[in-house]
């Protein structure tokens, strides 16, 4: 029983491991977008972990075995993060960018943007593999992360009250409000996106911000043009 207990323990700890390595990745991006463009694709991060409950009910309901490692290799949604995304290009660039990253592998992609689910539903979901450094091993551990708009996060989590306070069963006139209103916010998020476009183009014709560099929230501060040569030779020219 002590033992059964001290895996299981291990067990949940590998997935909050995994989330936190994940939520430490999207966070660097974060900020390195932050400091550098002066932008960041990402409005808000949140992770969960399923309860050993959740995940016992989700084993059971879909028949899958009862035991740790049939558990690990079939529920891939044990740790759950949601990147919320400013446009829908950013959502792909945060796919892309952490897909990249040489410690995650992706094993599964589910493009909800490109094709919605039929009550409307958008938004992107991957299911990644990292690895997790324990005392005695090298765990692979899965973590699904959701990635969407403003727009797309704000229609799931209505949409998810009414299906849970109709327990399921959700009236047809309700079901067609919703799609209609999935419909409405995916012209929003193109609309906004186009907008930022314009912004963006028109930005970067009035500044001349090529000498100007900033850090950290700091108001941007220029380099003096000598500094900057000395800086371009020592990169171009190693002795
Ligand atoms: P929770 O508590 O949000 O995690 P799976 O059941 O995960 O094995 P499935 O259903 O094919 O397989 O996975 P999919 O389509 O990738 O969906 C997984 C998660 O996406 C769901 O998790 C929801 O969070 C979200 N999702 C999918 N479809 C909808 C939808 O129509 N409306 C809303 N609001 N969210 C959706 P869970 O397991 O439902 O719960």
């Amino acid at each position: 029983m002590r033992e059964l207990k001290l895996e299981l323990t291990r067990f949940m700890m590998s997935y909050k491991f995994a989330s936190d390595e994940m939520l430490t990745k999207i966070n660097i991006l974060k900020e390195e977008f932050s400091s550098i463009h002066d932008y960041s694709p990402i409005e808000h991060v949140s992770s969960r972990l399923k309860s050993p409950e959740g995940i016992l009910q989700k084993a059971i309901r879909k028949g899958y075995p009862l035991e740790l490692d049939g558990i690990r290799d079939s529920i891939q949604d044990i740790a759950g993060i949601r990147v919320t995304c400013s446009f829908i290009s950013d959502t792909y660039r945060i796919r892309d960018l952490l897909a990249g990253q040489r410690d995650v592998t992706v094993l599964h992609e589910k493009d909800y943007i490109q094709q919605p689910k039929a009550n409307g539903y958008q938004s992107l979901h991957l299911i990644v593999a990292i690895p997790v450094f324990m005392t005695d091993r090298v765990q692979p551990v899965t973590v699904e992360i959701q990635i969407r708009t403003i727009a797309m996060d704000f229609w799931a989590s209505l949409e998810h009250k009414i299906f849970y306070k109709y327990n399921g069963t959700v009236p047809d006139t309700l079901v067609e409000d919703l799609r209609q209103a999935a419909d409405a916010a995916n012209r929003l998020d193109v609309k906004m996106e186009l907008l930022h476009d314009q912004v963006v183009a028109l930005e970067s014709v009035d500044t001349n911000d090529a000498d100007l560099f900033s850090f950290d929230g700091l108001p941007p501060f220029p380099l003096p043009k000598g500094l900057l040569d000395s800086f371009m030779r020592g990169r171009t020219e190693p002795e």
